[in-house]
């Protein structure tokens, strides 16, 4: 006998900025929808990654939806790069706004999602020993939500407060008077550096790769910027959609290579006192053009050497091992400037690596750095972590753990061969990280809902890649990426940082514009490279 308790059309999976959007608009076409979420709140990433100094690097007024002109006039960002408390009291207002909270099965997860041939629907289990069934799955699970620990030996010993970035509490953490650790300088450990420093006794940063890293030039937003703002929002986004980053900026028009170094230098220093990632796009041969990318670099690495006073400190956060913006350049506020102070130390890890965590600290192998507090700001199993967490079966109970066991193997990043009227929000395959996340979960969710309605106006009940089409979309994202530095990279976009993960560069590098064009191109043509069925 079947163990389903309710029967819905669509299961959204995540509550976050793609999951709350997908359950607004399925619903407002009549679907009964259910949407399971395993925190306790809305806002995904914005709900986990509460760490000291947390904020957006994609300015606020772009990192916001775009669906509801009402809400985009009435909501106002106070700053040029949104908190993580600003953004979660933003969805938090949309999912109340658009009524979303009824919708969602809050402090579940989802453990299993099995098709059924017969039926044509998939079954959902939860780990609250729920279980639905649903004509549509839709997996609006995270790129960035499955966070990981690094293996060191020791770890679960340590006596102090253990926080990872990814997945910190509820509770106000302190730092007054404490010796703190910090493994790890990607973006999460770069923002959270500094604000720890300004109350805690000692900072110990142990530092594995240097990362680029581009001043914010965080500041408040005027009410007059923001008036101008709100009266050109329907260009701003239309611009944005059209775009390659989902912003509306564009690139020199020349190559870097292709002006005179005065010019380059105006350029760079534009670029520099704008602040932030895009500095990655000043010209558009950057990451294509490894001389040209030398100059970008070069430029930065000269910025790091007067910021930081220590020149023997300066030469160690300077990365010597991947060419700038081929891993997500980071956005921070008084990163490097923070090795000026007296109570933060480098440990650089290349020289003296970890050899053991302890219950009183971390054993590197010249030295004891007696501990209170230890953050993990180590990053994501990025892309497919939060579906391999899921136990994902197909046509014939085929699992998507095999299926993408020598990598992930999308159409579109949307759809997979095998898995019938499953649908990936952002997912490997699509644009993904690379683009304004807000717009790129729009894009999908308008495309997976009118492909429901398509279904719906022609009596059609499932739809399906073909392993043709995924293999030629495979193919395409393989050679896009080949074109570019990026796998010139030990990045998390290829998966490198998760010991034994398959090195697959896993977002689509074409640009959003152009792939919005041919994501609507396959739609015109009655889904091609799809089964209809
Ligand atoms: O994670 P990461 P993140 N021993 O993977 C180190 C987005 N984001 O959470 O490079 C010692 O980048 C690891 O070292 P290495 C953004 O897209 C955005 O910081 O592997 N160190 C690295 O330094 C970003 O790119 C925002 O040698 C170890 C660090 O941990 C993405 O999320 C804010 C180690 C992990 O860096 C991920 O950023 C935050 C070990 N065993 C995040 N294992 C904004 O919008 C790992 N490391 C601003």
């Amino acid at each position: 006998m079947s163990d389903v308790e309710d029967c819905f059309d669509a299961v959204v999976v995540g509550a976050g900025i793609a999951g709350l959007y997908a359950v607004h608009e399925l619903r407002a076409r009549g679907l009964r929808v259910r949407g399971f979420e395993s925190a306790a709140g809305v806002g995904g990433t914005w709900y986990h990654n509460r760490y000291p100094g947390a904020r957006c690097d994609v300015e606020s007024i772009d990192y916001s939806y775009s669906f509801d002109e009402e809400l985009q006039q009435d909501w106002t960002w106070s700053e040029r790069f949104a908190t993580q408390e600003e953004i979660l009291r933003y969805l938090d207002h949309v999912a109340d706004r658009h009524d979303l909270r009824p919708a969602y099965e809050l402090s579940t997860r989802v453990t299993a999602a099995e098709y059924d041939e017969r039926s044509g629907r998939w079954t959902v289990r939860t780990d609250t020993a729920r279980t639905v069934s649903a004509r549509f799955l839709v997996l609006a699970t995270g790129v960035l939500s499955a966070t990981t620990m690094p293996e060191i030996p020791g770890r679960d010993s340590f006596a102090g407060e253990l926080y990872h970035t990814g997945s910190w509490p509820q509770h106000a953490v302190a730092f007054e008077g404490k010796r703190v650790g910090v493994i790890g300088t990607g973006s999460s450990g770069i923002q959270t550096i500094p604000v720890v420093a300004e109350t805690a006794a000692q900072v110990t940063v142990f530092q594995r790769s240097p990362n680029y890293s581009i001043p914010a030039r965080n500041h408040p937003l005027t009410p007059e910027y923001v008036a101008e703002i709100k009266a050109g929002y329907a260009e701003r986004r239309r611009l944005s959609r059209i775009s390659g980053g989902g912003t509306p900026t564009s690139p020199h028009p020349r190559g870097a290579l292709e002006v005179d170094a005065a010019e380059r230098t105006r350029i760079y220093d534009q670029w520099w006192e704008r602040g932030g990632y895009l500095f990655a796009k000043a010209f558009p041969d950057q990451t294509t053009n490894l001389a040209a990318n030398d100059t970008a670099r070069e430029y930065v690495e000269a910025k790091i050497r007067e910021l930081v006073h220590d020149p023997e400190i300066a030469e160690q956060l300077i990365p010597d091992d991947h060419p700038i913006g081929t891993k997500r350049i980071v956005t921070d506020s008084g990163y490097f400037e923070t090795y000026n102070r007296d109570n933060v130390k480098l440990v650089n890890l290349r020289r003296t690596p970890i050899s053991e965590i302890t219950p009183e600290g971390v054993r590197t192998s010249d030295a004891f750095h007696e501990l209170d507090l230890l953050i993990f700001a180590t990053g994501f199993d990025a892309m497919t972590g939060s579906l391999s967490r899921i136990d994902i079966r197909g046509r014939d109970g085929r699992a998507l753990r095999d299926e993408w066991s020598a990598g992930p193997r999308t159409y579109l990043g949307l759809a997979v061969a095998g898995f019938p009227n499953m649908f990936v929000v952002s997912g490997p395959g699509s644009p993904s990280v690379l683009a304004n996340m807000v717009l790129t979960a729009e894009q999908h969710v308008d495309w997976i809902a009118s492909c429901v309605d398509y279904l719906g106006e022609n009596r059609v009940s499932t739809i399906e890649a073909t392993e043709d089409a995924v293999t030629h979309w495979v193919a395409e994202c393989n050679a896009n990426a080949a074109a570019t530095l990026f796998p010139a990279a030990s990045s998390w976009y290829l998966g490198a940082n998760i010991p034994g993960k398959p090195r697959v560069f896993m977002p689509y590098l074409g640009g959003l514009g152009k792939y919005r064009a041919i994501c609507d191109d396959v739609a015109a043509a009655g889904y091609r490279g799809f089964v209809l069925g």
